[in-house]
């Protein structure tokens, strides 16, 4: 089968520092990268299929209307890189069209990505995939080489929403210098909407995000030797309207104390580890965002709602 594999999967040390570091900070937090544990990726595949979940599934109806336009924006026969691939099911809308030279799934979670890569490296014999693990929140390094010209990015879900909006420019910076001058990026964000749409997304009633959610506790548990009791917190999300994002966070029941990794922390009754932070913009204030970060706003789709978008970058010259 032609998929290969590239491994820079972030290290148990780094795991370990860095939920260390969330832990010690005067308001608890843990990155949501850390949600995509082997569980942790089924929970948020089941998440995607809610009826509450609006996002995957208008950003799945924008792929398969669009996707010639698309995929004529993106260009022909070129090296197209997925930043956070999960099951590399939206891409496939996109493939038939799109007939990209190779394919770079790149996600942090390991056996998800390897699933995913040969299943689509089966269905796709032309196409050489090659399947990078890696956490693309931080510099991280791809399996390029100087001829792989051209090059598109696709970074679809609105995952752009869980950086902050300095570290979001920081990060297309990133993705532009690898796509280098011309380079296309076709990226979904969500758009700002109604409070109780948002809230119904993030809280649904078969209690799947909660799940997930607190699955980060399970799973520390486990890779850093905490001592968390999931059913001593509860999830909770809301719509932060200043900061225009929504928030989740797991809230402990009771004053408890924890250990991970030999340290100790202490919770107050009602004391949260804010988790995710998932940005909701305007077409506008997305425009002037990727603008910042070196990136011209070529086209932008929408759903009749206004729920969700797809935008076409193209790297400036610069
Ligand atoms: C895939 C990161 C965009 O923020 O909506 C789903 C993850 N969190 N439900 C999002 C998520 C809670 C999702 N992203």
């Amino acid at each position: 089968m032609n998929v290969s594999f590239f491994d820079d999967h972030p290290e148990p040390a780094d795991i370990r520092a860095e939920v260390l570091a969330g832990l010690t900070q005067p308001e608890k937090r843990i990155p949501p990268k850390f949600f995509y544990d082997e569980q942790g990726s089924r929970l948020f595949d089941a998440i995607c299929e809610l009826p509450e979940y609006y996002p995957t599934r208008t950003e799945i109806g924008l792929l398969r209307q669009y996707g010639a336009e698309m995929a004529e924006l993106l260009g022909h026969d070129v090296v197209l890189i997925e930043l956070g691939s999960g099951s590399s099911l939206k891409i496939r809308t996109l493939l038939a069209a799109l007939r990209p030279r190779v394919y770079i799934p790149v996600d942090i979670s390991r056996e998800h990505l390897l699933r995913s890569a040969e299943g689509l490296a089966a269905a796709f014999p032309d196409i050489e995939v090659r399947a990078a693990c890696a956490d693309y929140s931080r510099p991280f390094s791809l399996p390029l080489q100087a001829d792989d010209q051209p090059r598109a990015a696709f970074f679809p879900g609105s995952s752009v929403g869980n950086f902050e909006p300095p570290d979001a420019e920081a990060f297309l910076h990133r993705v532009g210098t690898l796509l280098g001058p011309g380079g296309h990026l076709l990226i979904g964000v969500d758009l700002r909407k109604s409070e109780d749409l948002l809230h119904a997304a993030y809280n649904d009633a078969q209690g799947i995000t909660a799940a997930f959610n607190l699955n980060l506790l399970t799973r520390i548990n486990r890779e850093l030797e905490g001592t968390f009791d999931p059913a001593a917190f509860h999830h909770s999300a809301f719509f932060n309207p200043h900061d225009s994002r929504m928030e989740m966070h797991l809230v402990s029941n009771a004053p408890q104390q924890v250990l991970v990794a030999g340290e100790t922390f202490r919770f107050s009754e009602g004391e949260s580890i804010h988790t995710e932070c998932s940005y909701k913009y305007s077409v506008k204030d997305f425009h002037a965002l990727a603008e910042r970060a070196g990136f011209k706003p070529v086209r932008v789709w929408t759903d009749d709602q206004q729920l969700f978008s797809v935008h076409g970058l193209r790297r400036g010259d610069d």
